[in-house]
């Protein structure tokens, strides 16, 4: 108690606990946003349950940000919550826009109307970039959406930039490239492969069913990535940064890799492909410069492509062969 106080949305995703983990170790007292679900979802946060303090709120409702601002009353706040899944933003767009997009502009008016000098930081993504207009991509790279989520994410991004400039609110962007780990969405490409090549090797399955395995991803390590979202928030003046590792790899490299540390040889075998899994609009090939994070924040990523393989592929293998069937 008595330490700085910070406010997190999403903070039952892979993101948030993460941060909530980070923060607290660092002394904060952390508030996060929990929206109410008829089954309670807080598996990634065993490690901090007892020191999180946890609020009811839902991105669509405005009086619950206002009211849960209100009682953290913090000095940072980290807005990670979203409907973050691109092929479900394709089934359901109003929601994604709803949440994702719209969601921020209601939580940015409650900080707003709470207090104008809290620091804000807003998890925008390297979906923006979509239809790549360079190379690899930095902050000056135009914005291409090729999904609901994209699009509603370039909302929110101008949303922060437009509420830093018109109100003088030090509202910050992490643009950041796909980052992963054992609590990754069992959805997401990475999660899939992983937990389906340890139900492979531990007999448990056949085969694991893709979609586009050319799709080309900068990957990082999920830890790595909420360092920069809290150095980003102690500058002394906001910004908008880059997280990325400057490498990308395809899904099949990952799937190579996946079945190379689970010790399978010939994968191929192992791998179907189907096309409901590919999307309308596809992001073929993304991959991050995070020079200025590196200069400004004195940030770099630590886990590269093969050791993140290794972590979530064992992690998956030891949460099975326990028996454990959930995320
Ligand atoms: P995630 O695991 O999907 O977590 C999303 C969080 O948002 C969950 O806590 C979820 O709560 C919450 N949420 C969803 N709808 C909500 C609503 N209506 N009201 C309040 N909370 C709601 O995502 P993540 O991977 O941690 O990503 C964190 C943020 O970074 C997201 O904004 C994502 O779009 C963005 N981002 C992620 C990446 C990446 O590679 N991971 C890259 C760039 C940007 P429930 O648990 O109740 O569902
Ligand atoms: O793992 P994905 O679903 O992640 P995606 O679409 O890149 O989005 C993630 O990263 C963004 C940052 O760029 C975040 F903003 C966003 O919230 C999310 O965290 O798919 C990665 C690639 C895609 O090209 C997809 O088409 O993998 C390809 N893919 C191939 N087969 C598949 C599959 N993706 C999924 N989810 N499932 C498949 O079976």
């Amino acid at each position: 108690m008595g330490g700085r106080r910070a406010f997190i949305t999403g903070v039952t995703g892979q993101d948030g606990s993460y941060l909530a983990e980070l923060l607290l170790k660092k002394g904060y007292e952390v508030f996060g946003l929990v929206r109410r679900l008829s089954s309670p979802n807080m598996s990634n946060l065993q490690t901090v349950r007892e020191e999180l303090h946890t609020l009811d709120g839902d991105l669509t409702d405005q009086s619950s940000l206002s009211h849960a601002v209100k009682l953290a009353d913090p000095e940072e706040v980290y807005n990670l919550a979203a409907q973050s899944f691109v092929a479900t933003s394709f089934s359901q767009p109003v929601l994604t826009g709803e949440i994702t997009g719209l969601g921020v502009i209601r939580l940015l008016e409650a900080v707003r109307a709470h207090n104008p000098s809290v620091k804000f930081y807003q998890a925008s993504s390297s979906e923006m970039f979509g239809h790549i207009a360079q190379e690899p991509q930095d902050e000056t790279t135009p914005f291409h959406p090729r999904s609901p989520y994209g699009v509603a994410k370039v909302y929110a991004y101008w949303a922060c930039v437009n509420y830093r400039e018109a109100y003088g609110l030090p509202i910050s962007n992490g643009i950041l490239f796909n980052h992963e780990s054992p609590r990754r969405g069992l959805e997401f490409v990475t999660r899939k492969i992983s937990d389906g090549v340890a139900r492979i090797a531990l007999g448990k399955a056949d085969s694991i069913t893709l979609g586009n395995l050319e799709a080309r991803r900068d990957w990082g390590y999920a830890p790595d990535y909420v360092d920069l979202m809290w150095r980003t928030l102690q500058q002394s003046e906001p910004g908008d940064f880059v997280g990325a590792t400057g490498e990308a790899h395809t899904v099949r490299e990952f799937l190579q890799e996946a079945f190379k540390v689970a010790g399978i040889e010939n994968w191929e075998g192992h791998v179907k492909t189907d096309p409901k899994f590919n999307r309308p609009a596809e992001v073929y090939a993304l991959r991050g410069n995070p020079a200025k994070a590196k200069r400004v924040l004195g940030w770099e990523p630590k886990v590269r492509f093969k050791e993140l393989v290794r972590i979530m592929v064992r992690a998956d293998l030891e949460r099975l062969s326990k028996g454990q069937s959930g995320a």
